[in-house]
């Protein structure tokens, strides 16, 4: 499957727990009527969670059950996926990757106000610090389909969505 093969693009909106992935993905999704493919909610329906990790505090994620599982959903394309992690989907997936960020002090309260505290809320703050999902992007798909969107503000947020919707109708000009 490539893009020759789809004639509405797939998402990618990926970052760190709490920079807003979730309110961008409901918000365009109402937007452009594309589904939103909550990762996380699929593997849990999909029961794609092994065993609990006690250091993350979160379950081991079965990866090649979860792509399995998508890789149906993906292949028409129009899909908005969104995921912390970008790396262990097939780069063939995506047409457009879209990095969330946030300030550290912004991810702060918005992470303890979720309930977030010690190690889990620190090993996030430091994987936005040291920009981890914006290099596993960059490393994962080519450069050119990868953006990075500052998501602080209620403005920005708005301008975000904005952005992502007027990427779309110039990726259907070119490749329809
Ligand atoms: P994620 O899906 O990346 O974990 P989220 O969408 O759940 O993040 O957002 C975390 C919290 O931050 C949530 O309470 C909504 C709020 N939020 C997201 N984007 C925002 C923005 N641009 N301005 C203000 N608050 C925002």
């Amino acid at each position: 499957m490539t893009a020759k093969h789809r004639n509405l693009p797939n998402i990618l909106i990926t970052g760190t727990p709490g920079v807003g992935k979730s309110t961008i993905s409901k918000l365009l999704s109402e937007r452009i009527k594309y589904p939103w493919r909550e990762v996380s909610k699929l593997a849990e329906e999909y029961s794609c969670l092994d065993e609990y990790d006690p250091e993350y505090q979160c379950p081991f994620l079965n990866e090649d059950k979860l792509l399995d599982i998508m890789e149906g959903m993906m292949a028409k394309g129009g899909n908005i996926v969104d995921y912390h992690g970008c790396e262990f989907f097939p780069e063939r997936w995506f047409d457009g990757v879209f990095v969330i960020r946030a300030n550290n002090t912004t991810l702060y309260d918005r992470l303890s106000a979720r309930g977030y505290t010690g190690k889990k809320l620190e090993d996030n703050i430091q994987c936005e610090i040291f920009e981890t999902l914006l290099e596993e992007a960059q490393s994962s798909y080519k450069p050119e389909i990868v953006q990075e969107l500052q998501n602080n503000t209620e403005e920005q947020l708005h301008s975000n969505v904005e952005g992502i919707v007027q990427w779309i109708e110039r990726w259907k000009e070119d490749n329809i």
